[in-house]
């Protein structure tokens, strides 16, 4: 029986993907490193370190440098945020977690993102979800599990009893080897190891997911 949802934050519910794309664009061009909008494609819900390795490719940093450009990547990425307001929440969003609370089944948010609270805040929901998992949470990213364990045992429920909906596929990976039911938004070329894949939120009823979970 599923007692529980861990919503990814990025993409799921809200897209700062283009902030971080924003942030990531400017600290490339800075460095001389060639980067676009294309190459972006490939940091969805990886960590912020892994994210500045795949920019940075075989480029040799110490790790004073890596530390330096990740907190400049930061500092872009948290004056973007600024500019987020309720307006910025994904179609269906606010709406499945009405719902859920109504029907008596806990939510958290199982995001990679230190900065997940703040834009939780801005969004309007932050006291809409049961517990926060975030990137101070655990110190594997995904696609380990821990991240989504860590939520699930916040809630109080065992992994079996939990659904995480995820836009990304290192984050269907970490749903899936937390042993856990996946729902994956987005193309099936990316999210299509998940259970049940959907093209959004929007228009989602907990009965919809529920449903396809049992098919
Ligand atoms: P930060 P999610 C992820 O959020 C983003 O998708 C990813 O682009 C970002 O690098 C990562 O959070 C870390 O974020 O630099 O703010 O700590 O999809 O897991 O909600
Ligand atoms: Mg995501």
């Amino acid at each position: 029986d599923i007692r529980g949802v861990i919503f990814d934050l990025d993409g799921v519910l809200t897209d700062t993907a283009e902030y971080h794309y924003l942030a990531w664009q400017k600290l490339a061009d800075e460095e001389g490193i060639p980067f676009n909008r294309l190459a972006n494609e490939a940091l969805r819900g990886v960590s912020r370190r892994a994210s500045l390795m795949l920019i940075v490719k075989d480029r040799q940093y110490s790790e004073a440098q890596i530390q330096e450009m990740m907190e400049r990547k930061n500092r872009y990425y948290v004056e973007l945020l600024k500019n987020i307001t309720q307006n910025d929440l994904l179609p269906g969003a606010i709406a499945l977690l009405d719902e859920l609370r109504q029907a008596g089944i806990k939510t958290a948010i199982g995001s990679a993102s230190k900065n997940a609270r703040t834009v939780l805040q801005r969004l309007g929901i932050a006291d809409k979800v049961d517990a926060i998992a975030d990137g101070y949470s655990v110190q594997k990213p995904k696609p380990a599990p821990d991240l989504f364990l860590y939520a699930a045992n916040q809630l109080g429920l065992e992994p079996a009893q939990s659904v995480v909906i995820e836009d990304a596929a290192a984050g269907i990976e970490a749903a899936l080897a937390a042993g856990m039911w996946a729902v994956g938004l987005g193309p099936v070329e990316r999210v299509g190891a998940a259970h049940v894949v959907l093209p959004s939120l929007a228009g989602i009823k907990w009965a919809d997911i529920q449903a396809k979970l049992n098919d």
